[in-house]
């Protein structure tokens, strides 16, 4: 039987779209359609998508300019940006035609959005807040301007290797990067070094004795629905006079181009330390080298549009996100007195009321300080004006009632307690008109401890802003299914108003509906079950509870609490197996800093128990534990959506705020965690019905910690507990080295600094607590679609709004 003859479809019409594709492909990336491959695509895509959005980028800074709008400037050594284009495409309502455009090419758009590199930018929490916060500014349509650095190499690839952490260079530029512009005529000077010739009086000159050019590139940010484009600029760096040509014809030809071997080493690597210090003279250098050019790059805009340097606290907001960029305060002083010849006290008005510092951390370790010789060897002429800022500050402090010479002593921009350090914390709240928390309970504690001194002479300094995230990329974006869902639900309106997601509310008594939610959630879990099939070759249920830890690896953070609960666990399923146990995924996932050992120990315990527990037949299938290697955005926006469970169990009083935790809630989890950062405002919104709540508040923590807490008889009163602080300790999931986990075990026996033994006997007893609600499947969708409904408050424009209106004056 031969075939029936059938003539070929035709071929689907070209759009003007297509035609624009093609013609980017050749004309500019240099390649035909047949020889192109997907990384052409990809950037073909971008480069049209650009060129549309330029138009509008055009029209946003012409608008602001005739309007002679106050801009905002948002300074922040991190940017964690992940993926543009999937973005970029839903924020201007394009993502349909550009799939059709692309389909008729032949081209798979989910495909090529997928091999977009993350632009990794940033440690964790902190650096994506300001790519949030960058979304919600164009969202809000607010002039907003974020400055960075140009990292050439982001945060490091991590690889597990036999359980181990292994960092490698991460690459993001290796295809080049379609969205930026090098804006070659926006290039500064930044100096380093040299001497300071004059005196306090009179005029005063700064003779830098190295000088590097810091050199523009600037990234459009597109606002939901395409309202506003505003500008993320990041410095890269060159030589000054890139060869030496002296040098070059005496025949020293490494000599001549050291310079630029020392400029692009500036902004070479992205220190990986979360919530600690760097401390080392190139990360001061990075963060002087983006401060300045940041603040000429202001000032100038200032004066050309404005003319006169002292309206700049009407015409400018400059937020420092942590004290990274805290220098610029002293920089804008250097500005303001050395270049326009302002007077001290006026340069010190118009500062104050310019900056506005966000604090991020009361992590001891991770308030920077600097030794005063290298501050002063790199930045005399800064360091100059510290000692003068803090000459009027302390005698301010001297003059109001009430303060000891320790509170002064507190209050200096100088620590003098043994080697004398300069305070950037100091200087940055000194240097603003408002300096905020991230969270309610991390306001009040700032205010109790780290700056208890500074707060008593400036009591109407701080104030509260609590976190928030984007709903586009961490709900409509990452979770289609849901979003497809809630629209059929309670129409399309909470696309541009989250707090209207509270129509959700009273679907959670809807059998009809939770069955739906389920099945949106179902398939999220199927997504990444495979996901993980194929990536690690372990097989998951997708009808287990899917109980998901993933951030960056730090004591604090307290996974070691999670995977003792697991170890504790996989005891009673193998001793009780006659039990109605709820099958349990326990996910992990996260990096840790390279030269952190413990989290880095953690990290191999936590997939040591996995290669245990999933290769043990007793078990069945009850347990599994994976830890997915290289954390990044990508990887939250493809498991969050399939998270039950969001483990939120930070030692109280230690996460500032935590944003996870909002994007799990949003994507209907229930949250397990402590009365810590952001999790109480959580509470108060979901309701105690619907987050499970346990251990030590940040008060009885102290007290614990002020008292005599003894770890060692809590552990040996808790069978459960002590039994599986053994069992580590002894070597039965490292019995190729059995003493691998007695140093980290034993930390748990002397101090317990994070409270894992005190808070163990509460965090088993929720989790059992979980496994009974899981059981009642009904109740349990039931709260997470009041999860959906109840956080749309934790959304970054209501954050962006509150610091519009509050610190910068600008809605
Ligand atoms: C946060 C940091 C941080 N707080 C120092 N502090 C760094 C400190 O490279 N460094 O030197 C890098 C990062 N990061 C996080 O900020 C908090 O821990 C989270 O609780 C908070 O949600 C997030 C955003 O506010």
């Amino acid at each position: 039987m031969t075939e029936p003859e059938i003539a070929p479809a035709p071929a689907p019409a070209r759009s003007p779209l297509a035609d624009r594709i093609v013609d980017t492909l050749i004309h500019r990336i240099g390649k035909d359609e047949r020889a192109a491959r997907k990384h052409d695509w990809l950037a073909a895509t971008i480069l049209t998508l650009r060129d549309e959005i330029i138009d509008k980028w055009m029209a946003s800074t012409r608008q602001a300019h005739a309007a002679g709008a106050k801009r905002v400037y948002y300074l922040s050594l991190e940017f964690l940006i992940g993926r543009l284009l999937r973005d970029a495409l839903s924020n201007l309502g394009r993502n349909a035609e550009v799939g059709d455009a692309l389909a008729v090419l032949g081209v798979d758009l989910a495909e090529i959005e997928e091999i977009e590199p993350d632009a990794a930018l940033g440690n964790g929490g902190l650096g994506r807040l300001a790519a949030c916060f960058m979304e919600s500014m164009a969202t809000l349509d607010l002039p907003a301007y974020g400055y960075g650095i140009r990292y050439v190499n982001g945060m490091f690839r991590q690889r597990i290797d036999d359980g181990w952490q292994v960092e490698l260079p991460e690459t993001w530029l290796a295809h080049g990067n379609p969205w930026e512009f090098e804006r070659r005529e926006s290039a500064y000077f930044v100096g380093f070094g040299g001497e300071v010739i004059g005196n306090e009086v009179g005029h005063v000159h700064w003779k830098p004795a190295e000088a590097v050019e810091a050199l523009a590139y600037d990234t459009p940010v597109v606002g939901w629905r395409g309202k506003r484009v505003n500008t993320l600029r990041l410095w890269s760096a060159r030589a000054f006079d890139p060869i030496r040509l002296d040098a070059f014809n005496a025949g020293d030809h490494i000599g001549a181009l050291a310079g630029q071997v020392r400029a692009e080493s500036l902004v070479r690597v992205l220190y990986p330390s979360d919530s600690s210090a760097a401390g080392q003279e190139l990360r001061l250098r990075q963060e002087y080298f983006f401060s300045s050019a940041s603040i000429q790059d202001i000032v100038r805009r200032h004066v050309q549009y404005f003319g006169d340097i002292r309206t700049l606290p009407d015409k400018a907001a400059i937020q420092l996100n942590d004290t990274h960029p805290a220098v610029s305060v002293a920089e804008l002083m250097r500005l303001l007195i050395d270049h326009h010849d302002l007077p001290f006290d006026e340069a010190w008005e118009i500062t104050r009321k310019t900056f506005g510092y966000t604090n991020h951390t009361l992590l001891p370790e991770a308030l920077e300080s600097w030794p005063l010789p290298l501050f002063e060897r790199l930045l005399p002429r800064h360091m100059q004006l510290i000692y003068a800022i803090n000459g009027r500050v302390l005698r301010e402090a001297r003059k109001s009632d009430g303060m000891s010479d320790q509170a002064v002593a507190a209050i200096s921009l100088i620590d003098e307690n043994g080697e004398r350090r300069v305070r950037m914390a100091n200087l940055a709240f000194v240097g603003s008109h408002s300096v905020n928390g991230v969270a309610a309970l991390h306001t009040a504690l700032m205010k109790q401890t780290v700056f208890a001194d500074l707060h008593r002479l400036y009591p109407a300094r701080i104030n509260n802003k609590t976190n928030g995230i984007t709903p586009r990329r961490w709900l409509m974006d990452c979770n289609p299914g849901l979003t497809a869902l809630v629209r059929d639900a309670i129409g399309a309106e909470f696309c541009d108003d989250t707090a209207k997601l509270q129509s959700l509310d009273s679907f959670s008594n809807d059998p009809s509906f939770r069955e739906r939610f389920s099945g949106v959630k179902r398939s999220n879990k199927v997504g990444l079950s495979n996901f993980i099939g194929e990536s690690m070759g372990l097989r998951l249920d997708p009808d287990a509870l899917f109980d998901v830890q993933i951030k960056r690896v730090h004591e604090y953070k307290r996974q070691l609490l999670n995977i003792i609960e697991t170890v504790a666990l996989y005891d009673q399923i193998r001793s009780h197996p006659e039990e109605d146990w709820t099958p349990r995924v326990k996910i992990f996932a996260g990096k840790a800093a390279s030269s952190y050992h413990n989290a880095k120990l953690i990290i191999k315990l936590a997939n040591d128990v996995a290669k245990r527990v999933n290769s043990d037949p007793s078990v069945g299938g009850l347990l599994k534990v994976a830890f997915l290697p290289n954390y990044n955005v990508s990887l939250a926006e493809r498991i969050i959506p399939a998270a039950d469970l969001s483990e939120q169990i930070s030692t109280a009083g230690m996460e500032a705020s935590g944003t996870g935790n909002m994007k799990f809630a949003l994507n209907g989890a229930l949250t397990i965690g402590t009365l810590d950062g952001a999790n109480i405002e959580i509470k108060e919104h979901v309701g105690d019905d619907n987050i499970v709540i346990f251990g030590l508040t940040a008060d009885e923590v102290a007290a614990k910690r002020a008292g005599s807490y003894r770890p060692r008889e809590v552990i040996e009163g808790s069978r459960e507990l002590s039994q599986a602080v053994n069992a580590i300790a002894s070597g039965v999931f490292s019995p190729d080295d059995p003493s691998r986990y007695r140093e980290l075990m034993n930390g748990l026996y002397d101090h317990d600094w994070f409270m894992v033994a005190a808070d163990f006997d509460a965090y088993t007893a929720a989790q059992r607590a979980v496994d009974a609600r899981w059981a009642d499947q009904a109740g349990w969708q039931a709260a997470a679609i009041r999860n959906v409904a109840r956080v749309g408050w934790f959304s970054s424009d209501r954050t962006i709004g509150e610091y519009a209106r509050e610190i910068w004056g600008v809605m």
